[in-house]
């Protein structure tokens, strides 16, 4: 109950503390926590979502939660994702980062691209911090890249639905992407670079 009332705060700060031009959709439950809000809300709520993993490598785990409703400067939909920094005593509100498709310099946020969506987390880079994978639009997923202090930079990939493993077993993560349009998929073998 501890946990559910700390990331539900963590995400209300960063809501209020965030972007301005970022608007969730509502008070949302993130998916980190459906299991404790499980009889409050029975239906798992498909706007929201988190991941959590060592972003930043600093040894604690951050949480990444995303809202793929949220209007985006005025695009409905859009949605984005917001990191709050690991600490001690938890996930950390006043530490926070807000990354909308816009923000990434690639490509406009769109009306219904509902960046954030399926948000998984794997070090693809091999650099020691977990990397941000999701899927924007129907055939687009992009990997924003963990660092030192904050996510920065990413890249640009077509698919969608992401999923990662170290499917060759040589202790780096891979990462599939499937396209729709065929039915095929793509696995791109780590450590990957910024392409
Ligand atoms: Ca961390
Ligand atoms: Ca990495």
């Amino acid at each position: 109950m501890q946990k559910r009332v700390v990331t539900t705060l963590a995400l209300t700060a960063v809501a209020a503390c965030g972007a301005p031009a970022v608007v969730p959709d509502s008070t949302v439950s993130p998916g980190m926590t459906q299991t404790a809000a499980a009889t409050k809300r029975p239906a798992a709520d498909p706007d929201t979502a988190g991941a959590h993993a060592d972003f930043d490598g600093d040894g604690k785990e951050d949480l990444v939660i995303t809202d793929t409703s949220a209007t985006v400067n005025g695009k409905y939909a859009a949605g984005y994702a917001a990191m709050v920094h690991g600490s001690a005593a938890g996930p950390d509100a006043r530490r926070h980062q807000v990354i909308t498709q816009d923000s990434l310099g690639l490509g406009k946020a769109g009306t219904g691209g509902r960046f954030g969506s399926g948000a998984i987390s794997a070090d693809l880079d091999g650099d020691g911090r977990s990397d941000l994978i999701t899927q924007a639009g129907s055939n687009t997923v992009f990997v924003v890249w963990g660092g030192k202090k904050k996510l920065s930079g990413a890249a640009k990939l077509t698919g969608a639905t992401p999923v990662v493993g170290d499917f060759d077993g040589d202790g780096h993560a891979d990462l599939v992407t499937s396209r729709s349009a065929d039915s095929k998929a793509t696995i791109r073998f780590g450590p990957a670079g910024a392409d």
